[in-house]
């Protein structure tokens, strides 16, 4: 700091002393020319924050989403203005309406040059308001410190979400006052300050429950946010209670727990399991925001259901079912506060028999799923894939999945033998090459496990650019490619509503192997079923990166766990 400024420091030296402050210790993003002083304060000041330079926002987005989903903590991703900012939107989007808190700074043109048409102008105000929590350009350096601080407070507090801080090149130069430079410590993590339930709604919650013959649980990614495993586990155990997930909501429970039924809905669901929540008389949803998706568009369960609803956000309770009882409150202290609540009644001979009703299901389930991953056919079926990794992968493996062939596969069949997050995609908005970026936010944030990155062809195709970025960090994550030729999620669409009318769909083979080979990533292409198993085994133990590109059944001539292609 130069005397001649006093106690004042720049807005870009100021901006790295406050996420520093706030318990930042990775940033995911790609420079720019309006970015350069926060780069030079980033490489002159000391602090404990590694800069992970990616090659396209999107990917930084996505990898700061995965990041904070392992963490706990927030995700960071940065980019440069005009087309840095709009690469970045997607992992935005992704993040806030998947309730991650993923702070995206992008730097902008000065202040003082707006109106007169500087190269890569643009209104971010606008541009970020309809994807955050909270959003807002840093016109003025006075206000750089709290407008950083209410960027964490939105992300982490009640329901979590995304927050977008633009960063003029100017203010960057600006002075800064360095006593403003303090951070609130709790907002570096999430769920931060979570509300607590009212009493008197946790009680009509256990009362309606008591008074249910064959009450489910329908949990979405809210528990896990919030940390409520066990809990929820607690919870269930003492009443013997069928606890089904949503896509999100994967790793609630174990999935060799015996009241874990396992996913639901239209991704990833069978009717074996529909069944279950279509013979419920009362289902608790459970962080979950009951959309098309988990309901089979308000189908399963239907609107006649009885209702109790738990949620940190209001907004999400009632939104499609009439509800009896709604909870508002963070998941974890909304079980703990149902724990407690129990314990003070006689439930000693409650017992809603979920666990034989999920055996049951889950045996009609398994069945047909394990006579198709027996085949010897080629092209390889996904139920092959999924079980012959299911045998090999560690047990704290992380697999982070793409839509397509990749989400309903793994969420009806790869069985996580933990509760917590062992589970990544981006069901929010789906958006194609998710996986590729998110693994190595997931391998950065949780170092320790082994991270799977299931990729459609066509999301390889949306991100390749990334693997760069993948060896240069050498990360050992493992890659798979479901090489079909084809959107095949389209076309499966295209065979059941519109009568085989192919169009637009398929695509020429790319021999990934050999792509992720020039990138320096070691490969395999697996067209026999019968050499998966050797291969995943030597992927998973090699000290690296590694790609299996595996020819298979096409999506829409699979039978896969998918009830609505157009959800
Ligand atoms: C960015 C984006 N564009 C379009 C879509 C619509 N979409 C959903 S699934 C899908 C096909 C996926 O193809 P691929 O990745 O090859 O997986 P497959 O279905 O063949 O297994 C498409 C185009 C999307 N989800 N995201
Ligand atoms: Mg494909």
């Amino acid at each position: 700091m130069s005397n001649k400024r006093g106690n004042a420091t720049n807005g870009a030296e100021a901006m790295v002393r406050l996420l520093d402050a706030h318990g930042v210790r990775h940033i995911f993003g790609l420079c720019g020319d309006t970015t350069l002083p926060f780069y030079d304060a980033l490489y002159r000041l000391d602090h404990g924050m590694q800069h992970i330079l990616t090659r396209d926002e999107r990917c930084a987005g996505y990898m700061a989403d995965a990041y904070a989903r392992v963490t706990r903590r927030v995700g960071v991703c940065e980019g440069p203005s005009g087309g840095g900012a709009t690469y970045i939107l997607p992992g935005v989007i992704e993040a806030n309406d998947s309730s991650v808190p993923v702070l995206s700074i992008t730097s902008d043109v000065s202040v003082s040059s707006i109106g007169r048409y500087p190269l890569t102008e643009l209104d971010q105000d606008a541009l970020f308001k309809p994807l955050t929590k909270w959003n807002g350009v840093i016109n003025s350096a006075e206000r750089l410190p709290n407008m950083v601080r209410t960027a964490f407070r939105a992300m982490t507090t009640g329901r979590p979400g995304a927050a977008h801080l633009g960063l003029p090149y100017d203010i960057q130069k600006a002075d800064v006052n360095a006593d403003d430079l303090w951070a609130q410590p709790e907002f570096g993590t999430y769920p931060a300050w979570p509300t607590a339930p009212h009493i008197p709604a946790i009680e009509d919650a256990i009362d309606a429950i008591l008074k249910a013959k064959n009450p489910v649980m329908i949990c979405g990614g809210g528990a896990i946010l919030a940390g409520g495993e066990a809990a929820l586990q607690a919870f269930v155990e003492t009443l013997n209670i069928t606890v089904a997930t949503t896509v999100s909501g994967q790793g609630t429970m174990s999935d060799s727990h015996p009241n874990c039924l396992g996913v639901v809905g239209s991704n990833g669901g069978v009717p074996a399991t529909r069944a279950v929540i279509d013979e419920a008389d009362l289902v608790v949803f459970v962080g979950c925001r009951a959309g098309s998706v988990t309901t089979e568009r308000w189908r399963s369960p239907k609107t006649s259901t009885k209702i109790v609803h738990i949620d940190s956000d209001p907004m999400v309770i009632s939104a499609s079912y009439r509800t009896e009882v709604g909870v508002v409150s963070d998941i974890k202290l909304a079980f703990e506060a149902l724990n407690v609540a129990l314990a003070q009644l006689d439930v000693s001979k409650v017992d809603f028999g979920g666990d034989k009703r999920i055996a049951k299901a889950k045996g009609i389930k398994f069945k047909a799923f394990e006579e198709l991953a027996a085949s010897n056919e080629t092209p390889i079926r996904p139920e092959r894939v999924i079980a012959d990794l299911n045998a090999v992968l560690p047990s704290d493996a992380i697999i982070v999945a793409d839509p397509g062939t990749p989400c309903p596969y793994f969420s009806a069949f790869y069985k996580t033998p933990h509760s917590g997050r062992h589970f990544i995609t981006n069901r929010a908005h789906g958006a194609l090459g998710f996986a590729l970026g998110a693994s190595v936010g997931a391998q950065m944030g949780r170092p320790s496990s082994k991270v799977i990155s299931v990729m459609g062809d066509g999301s390889f195709g949306f991100t390749v650019g990334e693997l760069e970025t993948v060896t240069r960090y050498n990360l050992p994550i493992m890659f798979i490619v479901f090489s079909n030729s084809v959107f095949g999620w389209i076309k499966a669409g295209q065979k059941t509503g519109f009568d085989e009318r192919y169009y637009s769909v398929d695509f020429n083979r790319t021999d990934h192997a050999a792509v992720a080979q020039a990138f320096g990533v070691k490969s395999w292409k697996v067209e026999d079923p019968a050499d998966l198993k050797r291969v995943f085994k030597e992927a998973a133990d090699h000290d690296g990166p590694t790609l299996v590109d595996i020819i298979s059944q096409p999506l829409q001539d699979a039978n896969a766990p998918v009830s609505e292609w157009i959800a």
